[in-house]
């Protein structure tokens, strides 16, 4: 990777696009942020940017094979191409394209093509397809990593998880059962929910405003908030970055790989709406 080339961005009204890692870093939605990015977020080539809707693949968290090769994948960490861009006054489509190369094959040993379709108008659309270009099936995971702002996450509930089964990663990712009714949080949650293909609503009463999380063909919902003590590890969150967030992730991990025959592919569906 060329790491003295800038970052190659698209930009409108309605947010913006880093071409590294097929990234939404933000979208607005009546003129306000929808998505959170970290105040000492860094943007810089092969650099994970620490907010938006980051694309992971192909593996989930840490490296499975301990090699050194990077938490949440490689994608986010490249150069995508950007296929085309339309920018409307009310709406901007962008569509990008990652391939595999001798970089990819060197930490992964697949053929394989990602295309992420973007639209950002009234409602964030998003559209993450794999199709396994090699002679042989492979088995990836992946996820929609997004980072949501909230005016508070200590005044905000997660409906849509009611009663469902999580491995909890803050506890040796020890199986656990939600509350039977909505989340609320008053401490770290780092929640692998497997088998969870449904919507979820994020209701904060701060921003007066419930955003909407619909998904299609993913099986995993992953929620995560480093709280206090968690962003202080982190370089990029501000002191008080880490009440402003959360991350509702929308994936296929853990059991809920994806198996993707020679010539298959596989799209996963986002689309965030604001009421
Ligand atoms: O999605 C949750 C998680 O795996 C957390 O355990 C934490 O490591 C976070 O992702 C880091 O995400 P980032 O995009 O900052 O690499």
């Amino acid at each position: 990777m060329d790491v003295t080339q800038p970052l190659e961005w698209v930009r409108s009204g309605q947010g913006e696009i880093c071409a590294q890692g097929g990234h939404v870093v933000r979208w607005k939605h009546d003129g306000s942020d929808v998505l959170f990015v970290a105040r000492k977020a860094r943007f810089e080539p092969g650099q994970p940017i620490r907010g938006g809707i980051p694309v992971i693949f192909p593996w989930f968290g840490d490296d499975p094979l301990k090699a050194g090769r990077g938490a949440h994948g490689f994608a986010r960490r490249l150069p995508w191409r950007v296929v085309s861009q339309d920018l409307r006054a009310t709406s901007t489509k962008v569509v990008l394209e990652l391939v595999d190369s001798d970089a990819t094959r060197a930490l992964w040993p697949h053929r394989f093509a990602l295309r992420l379709e973007a639209v950002l108008g009234a409602e964030l659309e998003l559209a993450l397809s794999v199709e396994n270009r090699d002679a042989a099936p492979f088995q990836f995971e992946e996820a929609l990593h997004s980072y949501f702002q909230v005016g508070d996450v200590r005044a905000i509930s997660l409906r849509g998880l009611e009663g469902a089964r999580f491995r909890d990663k803050l506890d040796a990712f020890r199986e656990k059962r939600a509350p039977s009714d909505a989340l609320m949080f008053t401490g770290p949650v780092d929640a692998v929910f497997e088998g969870a293909s449904g919507a979820c609503e994020i209701e904060d009463i701060v921003h007066g405003r419930t955003l909407r999380i619909d998904k299609r063909d993913s099986r995993s919902t992953i929620v995560w908030n480093p709280w206090i003590e968690g962003s202080q590890r982190l370089a990029e969150f501000a002191d008080e970055d880490w009440a402003h967030m959360l991350c509702v992730e929308s994936g296929n991990v853990g059991a809920d790989a994806v198996q993707l025959a020679p010539g298959a592919k596989h799209t996963l569906s986002l689309r965030v709406s604001v009421a």
